[in-house]
């Protein structure tokens, strides 16, 4: 059997496979997979890659053919026992004669889970938990819109050292190098949906549209979080290049022709659990919010901002708008406590990525 460290190596390595399958297996998780034969040595490898697609412990069997048996896989998700697009992995792993499996998180879904007792029952070994935070990082989005029946929000903005977003006389252009700007358009691509408030529309009018290279067709949702039903008609994000849905209040009066989701108010605004419980029945996995301030500040207050994407510019502005508006803290006990996950220079820019200290999706 293996040590704890050859275990830690090895589902190190099926948690870098099942990033690859970034952005493109939406509704589905990104898993990654690992077998090795008899002696140890690594057979084959898999990753998830879309959605229907081979799961990432039937593509490591494949490649590893008549070398699984007796041997051991690494799985960063607990193997399905479910007949839903492809058939159950607990049936695969057994009919490949494997004799251990290592898995990193148990699967929330109740209609996949249960491999891991499948797998026992007939007499594999199973180790679980193995690098298990590094493998819930990887399937963040995922496993909180399996766990909370929710989308997963990323706020993404780009500020001045001093945390400015626009200047006094609100112009913000360019704030941050085009390299930042190409690194927000490959993170808006992995998106479901991207999320922008009524005050963005008027103010910029951006298409809020990505550009999505994995040849699947597929396009990010645009949402509009538009409580009275102000979007004006002529809007560019109501164009036919994606598909766009306005948020608006149950009783507001508008006369916007647009596909409409009506939401309960909450707190001068829109109930933005909700909403994201709207998107989830969708199957939007993970929404990227941009613009505005106020926006990501209702967000952020309702505790509903899992994940904080920062572009920071080697800038001061001094004044002028502040990245965040008001998010509920009215003194220094309630601040938002985030730890820091990431960080890297893009170009002269710095991209910080933090996530709140105390994460709702985490199991307790
Ligand atoms: C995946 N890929 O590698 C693993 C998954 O839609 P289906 O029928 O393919 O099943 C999806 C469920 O299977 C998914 O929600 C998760 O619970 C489980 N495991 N899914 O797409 C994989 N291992
Ligand atoms: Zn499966």
């Amino acid at each position: 059997m293996e040590t704890p460290e050859q275990d830690a190596a090895h589902m190190a390595r099926a948690v870098e496979l099942a990033g690859h399958g970034h952005g493109s297996t939406s509704p589905n998780p990104l898993v990654g997979c690992v077998v090795l034969d008899a002696a140890g040595q690594v057979a084959g490898e898999g990753f998830h890659a879309y959605a229907g697609g081979p799961h990432a412990e039937v593509a490591a069997l494949a490649r590893a053919g008549e070398r699984a048996r007796g041997g051991t896989a690494y799985v960063t998700l607990e193997p399905c026992d479910h007949t839903g697009r492809t058939g159950p992995c607990s049936r695969a792993l057994l009919d490949a004669g494997v004799a251990r499996v290592v898995i990193a998180v148990t699967d929330p879904n109740p209609k996949a889970a249960g491999g891991a007792a499948r797998l026992r029952a007939h007499g594999v070994s199973v180790t679980s938990g193995v690098l298990a935070g590094a493998a819930e990082r990887g399937n963040e989005e995922w496993l909180t819109y399996a766990r909370l029946g929710r989308s997963h929000v990323t706020w993404k903005f780009a500020a001045t050292l001093d945390g400015r977003s626009a200047a006094e006389d609100g112009t913000s252009q360019w704030i941050t190098s085009p390299e930042a700007r190409a690194d927000v358009h490959r993170m808006r691509a992995a998106a479901d949906a991207i999320v922008a408030g009524i005050g963005t529309v008027l103010a910029d009018d951006p298409g809020l549209t990505a550009r999505v290279r994995d040849g699947s067709g597929r396009t990010p949702l645009r949402v509009v979080i538009d409580t009275e039903g102000h979007t004006p008609q002529h809007a560019r994000v109501l164009d036919d290049k994606a598909p766009t849905l306005v948020a608006v209040a149950e009783d507001a009066r508008t006369p916007l022709k647009a596909d409409l989701l009506r939401l309960p108010r909450h707190e001068g605004g829109l109930d933005l659990g909700a909403l994201l419980r709207e998107l989830a029945a969708r199957e939007v996995v993970g929404v990227f919010l941009e613009g505005g301030p106020t926006l990501a500040g209702s967000f952020v207050r309702q505790g509903l901002a899992d994940r904080v994407l920062a572009y920071v510019a080697p800038a001061l502005l001094g004044s002028g708008r502040a990245a965040l508006g008001a998010a509920g803290v009215g003194t220094i006990d309630d601040v938002h406590r985030l730890t820091f996950d990431d960080f890297s220079l893009i170009g002269p820019d710095l991209r910080l990525i933090a996530r709140p200290a105390h994460p709702s999706s985490r199991e307790q």
